[in-house]
């Protein structure tokens, strides 16, 4: 699994990158909801430099792979947790940042569980309180979507290339990031007033969404909002999303726990992969790519 530094030039190189490592994360991010998940992918590395569980409940674990520096991130649920992610890695790592994450959703297309979704463009779902407070006045839509951003389209065609040899289809389109796991994303039932039945149609209809999930928005915003080396520099960060489909949200039907335990695993490699091709190990990748077009901070 991946070449290990056996010569001397190459020993020397990764001490060098284990002491840095023992410090920050690296440039190159893999972000998943589940620790579990995290540690499941974290066997692939063949390496293992540095863990850290948060008391906020981040774990994060730095490794060498093909004797690049990867990082695994798991961040929890939800929006404000990739927002700290992104934020805070930002503020910690030189150089730019390519990040993929690897999540689950729920498939409101023809994908099934077991398939994969690449997410080639995101957008958000945000609850309209107003809507709420207003409710008899009927003000507004219950549900804002905002418009679609989009995924770095070099690491989606690496992310997408390595998918195809999984198992499982693999489905491209335009993914609903909610701001819960059940209202916004059109779950039905009767303990609050979620006016959400005809949600999902509209997710299909307004930004041909495939799927629903709550993370990847974020990270394709940040991506697109994060400023370069100096502002008029392309942004630091690029981005790419996989998910695998644990829910079919037409039939409802629901992955299998072997199938999406055997599905992290053989998936792995290629999220790994895509991202070192993505990002070439360069100057002992400490600071990948320097003077390169795409300059980081
Ligand atoms: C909900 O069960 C969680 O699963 C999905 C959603 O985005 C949400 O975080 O992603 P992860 O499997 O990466 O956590
Ligand atoms: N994650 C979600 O956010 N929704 C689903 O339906 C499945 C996984």
């Amino acid at each position: 699994m991946g070449a290990r530094t056996t010569s001397r030039h190459g020993q020397a190189k990764a001490s060098k990158i284990e002491k840095y490592l023992m410090k920050d994360i690296a440039n190159r991010i893999v972000t998943v909801g589940d620790p579990q998940r995290a540690r499941i992918m974290a066997q692939q590395l063949d390496k293992i430099l540095f863990e850290h569980t948060s008391h906020r409940g981040f774990l994060t674990i730095t490794g060498m792979y093909q004797g690049v520096p990867l990082s695994i991130v798991a961040i929890g649920m939800g929006l404000s947790m990739m927002d700290f992610f992104v934020r805070e890695t930002r503020m910690v790592v030189h150089g730019p940042l390519a990040i993929v994450r690897f999540g689950s959703c729920g498939s409101i297309c023809d994908a099934m569980p077991g398939d994969v979704i690449i997410a080639e463009s995101a957008f958000a779902i945000s609850r309209n309180y107003e809507y709420f407070q207003q409710q008899q006045q009927g003000v507004g839509e219950p549900y804002v979507l905002s418009s679609l951003v989009k995924s770095d389209p070099e690491l989606t065609r690496l992310l997408r290339d390595g998918m195809g040899m999984v198992g499982g289809r693999v489905v491209g389109g335009a993914v609903g990031n909610a701001d819960s796991f059940y209202g916004s994303q059109g779950r039905l039932g009767d303990d609050f007033h979620d006016c959400n039945e005809g949600l999902v149609k509209r997710a299909r209809e307004e930004r041909g969404a495939v799927a629903l999930e709550m993370e990847s928005h974020m990270l394709f915003h940040l991506a697109q909002t994060s400023t370069g080396a100096q502002n008029d520099r392309p942004p630091s960060i690029r981005a790419a999303c996989a998910l695998l489909v644990f829910a079919d949200r037409s039939g409802n039907s629901f992955i299998e726990p072997q199938v999406s335990a055997r599905m992290v695993v053989e998936a792995t490699k290629s999220v790994f992969d895509a991202l070192v091709k993505f990002m070439p190990i360069q100057d002992g990748g400490l600071h990948p790519e320097p003077g390169s077009v795409w300059e980081g901070k």
